[in-house]
C-alpha cells in the first residue's frame, strides 16, 4: 500500500482493496472524467447522482468564482444575504404548487434530519404532541445520520450503529421480481403494497404517528421503480389519518425522472420533500427541504420576535452553494435539462433493455434517466458480481456505480445516444467475460 493514500480513511469504500489498485479522478469535462493516467472515463453515474448537468459547466464555475471574491460567508441565523431569497423564489417556481417554502441544508442527509425533525414539531405545534413515530420503508435510504438510518431500510448501513430512533417502524419494500422483472417503466403489480402502511397504522394507532417517509425511485439500494398507483394510495392513506407525507427526492429531484421532481412525474404531491445533490450539480454541497405552505403557517405563532423553528445549521444558505444552485437552475434551465430524461427515456429504455438475455441479468429496470440492472449474486459471495462488472466497466473507461449485484445508473442528463449505447457495450462487455 502507498503511504500517500494512508491517511485517508475513505467513506463507502473497501478502504484496502481501494489502497491497492487507486483509482483516481483529476479533472472532468461534460460527460467525462480524466483519471490520473490521462484516461478518458465516460461519466454514467453522474458522479453520484449528483451532476446532472455534467461536468464543469462553465455558468456554474463562474458563479462559484465570483461569489467566493464577493461574499465568503454569511451568517444564516438572524441574517441573510440576497442570493440564499432568490434561490428559493426560484425552486419553488420549479416545485409542484403546494410546495411553497424552502428550508436550506448541507446535504441529504441533513435534509433528512430536518424533514424528520419538522415533521415530530409540526404535530406539537398543533397541540398533537403525541404523534412522535416515524415510519419508513424497507430498502429505504435517507442518509446515514442517526434519524436517516432509523427510518430507512438498509441492514448494512443500521446493524453496526445500535438502538438508533426508538418509535420507528418500516412498511414493506416494493421489490416483487416474480411479477415485474423486466418491466419498462413503472411496474404493473404492486400499488397493494402500499396498505401495508394501514398494517402497521393500525399497530401504532394513527394518533401516535408523525410522517411517512419514502424515495419515490429507491435509488441506493438499487433502483426500485414504484408501480403503478402505489404513491398515490400511500397518499390517501397519508390523508385518511392525518399522517405527513415526506418524498426523499435526494436523488430523483432536478430532472433524473424526466419532471423537475418525482413528484411531478408521479402525479403525487408530498407535505415535505428533501433535496440536494443536483440543487448545485454536485459542485458545492447543498440540500434543502420543501414544506407546504400550511406546514410552515402552523408554526407562524406566538411572539414575532422569538425564534419558531430551534433548527439550523452554521452553513444553511451558505453564499457559494447558493451561487451554484442559481448557476445550476440557469444551466437546466437553458438546456432544457429537467425535461430531458423525458425525451431520452425511450431509447435509454431500450438499450438498457437489451441486456436481458446476457448471463446472469435477472431484471432491468428503468425510468427517466435512472436505469437497474439486477445480477444473480455468486452462491455465497453476494455483491461480488456486481462490484467485479464496476471493475471491468472502469477498466473499459465507464464509470457505473453498483450495489451488491444490481447496476444503477444515473448518467448526466445531457447524455447522447452514442454514449448510452458505450455504457450499455461496456456492460454487455464486463457481463460476457468468463
Ligand atoms: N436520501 C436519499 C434518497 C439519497 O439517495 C441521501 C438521502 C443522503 O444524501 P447525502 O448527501 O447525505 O449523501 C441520499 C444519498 C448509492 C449512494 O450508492 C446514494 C447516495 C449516497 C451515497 C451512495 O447509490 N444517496
Ligand atoms: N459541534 C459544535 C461544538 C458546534 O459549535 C457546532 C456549531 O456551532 C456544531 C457541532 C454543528 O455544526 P454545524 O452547524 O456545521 O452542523
Amino acid at each position: 500500500m502507498s503511504t500517500a493514500l494512508d491517511a485517508y480513511w475513505m467513506p463507502f469504500t473497501a478502504n484496502r482493496q481501494f489502497k491497492q489498485s487507486p483509482r483516481l479522478l483529476t479533472r472532468a469535462e461534460g460527460m467525462h472524467y480524466i483519471d490520473d493516467k490521462g484516461r478518458q472515463i465516460l461519466d454514467g453515474a453522474a458522479g453520484l447522482w449528483c451532476v446532472n448537468a455534467g461536468h464543469n459547466r462553465p455558468k456554474i464555475v463562474q458563479a462559484i468564482q465570483q461569489q467566493a471574491a464577493e461574499l465568503d460567508y454569511a451568517p444564516p441565523f438572524q441574517m441573510g444575504h440576497p442570493k440564499a431569497f432568490e434561490l428559493a423564489e426560484r425552486l419553488v417556481k420549479l416545485l409542484p404548487k403546494e410546495l411553497t417554502k424552502v428550508f436550506y441544508t448541507n446535504s441529504g442527509s441533513e435534509s433528512v434530519e430536518t424533514a424528520l425533525k419538522m415533521a415530530i414539531a409540526y404535530h406539537r405545534v398543533r397541540g398533537e404532541g403525541q404523534r412522535t413515530r416515524l415510519i419508513g420503508r424497507e430498502r429505504g435510504y435517507h442518509g446515514v445520520n442517526f434519524g436517516g438510518i432509523s427510518v430507512g431500510g438498509i441492514s448494512a448501513n443500521r446493524k453496526m450503529f445500535g438502538t438508533m430512533l426508538g418509535g420507528v417502524d418500516h412498511i414493506r419494500h416494493t421489490h416483487d421480481l416474480a411479477r415485474n422483472a423486466f418491466s419498462v417503466g413503472q411496474p404493473a403489480h404492486g400499488a397493494e403494497f402500499a396498505d401495508d402502511l394501514e398494517r402497521v397504522i393500525a399497530l401504532h394507532d394513527a394518533s401516535t404517528i408523525a410522517a411517512v417517509i419514502v424515495e419515490p425511485v429507491a435509488g441506493s439500494t438499487g433502483v426500485l421503480i414504484p408501480p403503478q398507483g402505489y404513491l398515490q394510495r400511500l397518499r390517501e392513506i397519508c390523508d385518511r389519518h392525518g399522517i405527513l407525507l415526506i418524498f426523499d427526492e435526494v436523488i430523483t429531484g432536478f430532472g433524473r425522472t424526466g419532471s423537475p421532481f418525482g413528484a411531478q412525474t408521479f402525479g403525487v404531491v408530498p407535505d415535505l420533500m428533501t433535496v440536494a445533490k443536483g440543487l448545485t450539480n454536485g459542485c458545492v454541497p447543498m440540500g434543502a427541504v420543501f414544506a407546504r405552505q400550511s406546514v410552515h403557517d402552523v408554526f407562524m405563532n406566538g411572539p414575532e420576535h422569538l425564534i419558531e423553528f430551534f433548527h439550523g445549521y452554521t452553513y444553511s444558505a451558505h453564499p457559494l452553494a447558493c451561487a451554484a444552485a442559481l448557476g445550476t437552475l440557469d444551466t437546466y434551465e437553458e438546456d432544457g435539462l429537467l425535461t430531458r430524461a423525458a425525451e431520452m427515456e425511450g431509447y435509454f429504455a431500450d438499450q438498457l433493455h437489451s441486456l436481458r438475455g446476457e448471463p446472469n441479468v435477472i431484471d432491468v429496470r428503468n425510468v427517466g434517466l435512472v436505469g437497474g440492472v439486477e445480477l444473480t449474486p455468486i452462491a455465497g459471495e453476494p455483491a461480488k458480481r456486481g462490484f467485479a462488472a464496476f471493475l471491468d466497466c472502469w477498466n473499459q473507461g465507464v464509470l457505473i456505480r453498483t450495489t451488491g449485484d444490481t447496476i444503477a445508473l444515473s448518467p448526466p442528463l445531457i447524455i447522447e445516444r452514442d454514449q448510452i449505447d458505450q455504457l450499455v457495450g461496456a456492460i454487455r462487455t464486463a457481463l460476457r467475460r468468463p
